[in-house]
């Protein structure tokens, strides 16, 4: 019991000093939830909740994913976004590692780079300090809609909102998001115009770049069609990339491959298998069928992706950037 008292005494004057430091003390940790998606991951929107925050000198924020689909935190000071695809000599093309790996940091001044990297997975978290009071914009590297705030007060400032406050805004806006994205969900299907050369369905990968909303599907999770109908996928997503892409009998490629270096981080590399459309324009019953990356901007790619269906069978495809959103679809095709 004496030594148990002794301990109390202890953390009582610990606290004391603590208290006592004023300015000293080290600045609080807030914290900023990036994305958010539905349960089946079909609707993603990408945002950073609250979007706007506002914090004193010395405080931290903590970013932490709150969505299954890749995001990053990054602070560019003004500079321009770095390009996502850098072509090598070799014909391979990079994906570049100051947008895979944290840069900058851990403490931001509103200069240079501050950047997370890439968080891929529910609760991965990226932690910053800011030492300088100004007002940071900072993006997501992947999603030309998602952007945030940072207002950096000087130190001691009384703060306009608290973390409670921030969080039942961000709970609001989140729920208001996901019940606009359902709603897309629902409105957006392929549509059909039949000709006497056949019916040709129009699929629709959807978004809604204000409301920062991606559908991470087909329009049609299944197309019912038959023998020598045409499918057009047609990409209506301004922040977003996919890819058709029917495997056949073998594995799904990957998107991005990892290659290890002696030293160092890996470097990752587009798959070529992915960048290069393959298989022609008719589905002739097996094989390996793929659209190349669908890009709406930047930079300005194909934007759309069509295949005729000429033998009977059940045919699941990929967007293989997505995979952990579980964008796939099914195309049935009967006599
Ligand atoms: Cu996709």
């Amino acid at each position: 019991m004496a030594r148990a008292g002794a301990i109390l005494i202890c953390v009582a004057l610990g606290i004391g000093v603590f208290v006592g430091l004023g300015n000293a003390a080290p600045g609080r940790t807030w914290h900023v939830t990036v994305g958010a998606d539905s349960a089946d991951h079909a609707v993603q929107v990408q945002d950073y909740y609250p979007r706007t925050i506002t914090v004193d000198a010395g405080d931290s924020i903590t970013f932490t994913m709150g969505a299954v689909s890749d995001h990053t935190v990054t602070f560019l000071s003004g500079a321009k976004r770095p390009a996502l695809a850098e072509p090598q000599q070799d014909g391979r093309v990079r994906f570049p590692s100051n947008v895979a790996f944290p840069q900058g940091g851990p403490s931001y001044d509103g200069a240079g780079l501050a950047s997370s990297g890439l968080l891929s997975g529910l609760g991965k978290s990226w932690t910053v300090t800011f030492t300088k009071p100004g007002r940071y914009t900072y993006q997501c590297l992947l999603h030309p809609a998602q952007i945030g705030t940072v207002v950096v007060q000087p130190a001691g400032t009384p703060y306009p909102m608290t973390q409670a406050q921030y969080d039942r805004l961000a709970r609001q806006a989140r729920a208001q998001a996901l019940a606009a994205g359902a709603q897309l969900r629902r409105a957006t299907r392929a549509t059909a115009v039949h000709s006497a050369g056949g019916t040709l369905y129009t699929a629709p990968m959807a978004g809604d770049f204000g409301r920062r909303l991606s559908l991470y599907r087909f329009g049609s999770d299944t197309l019912r069609v038959k023998v020598g109908d045409t499918v057009k996928w047609v990409m209506a997503d301004l922040n977003e990339i996919h890819t058709v892409t029917f495997a056949g009998t073998g594995p799904l490629p990957e998107f991005i491959v990892a290659a290890p270096q002696a030293q160092g981080p890996p470097n990752f590399y587009y798959n070529p298998k992915i960048l290069e459309p393959a298989g022609g324009a008719a589905h002739a019953g097996s094989g390996y069928y793929n659209s190349g990356i669908l890009f709406p901007v930047i930079p300005p790619g194909p934007t759309s992706y069509s295949l005729k269906f000429t033998q009977a069978g059940t045919f699941t495809y990929w967007c293989v950037v997505h995979v952990p959103e579980g964008m796939r679809g099914t195309i049935i095709v009967t006599q």
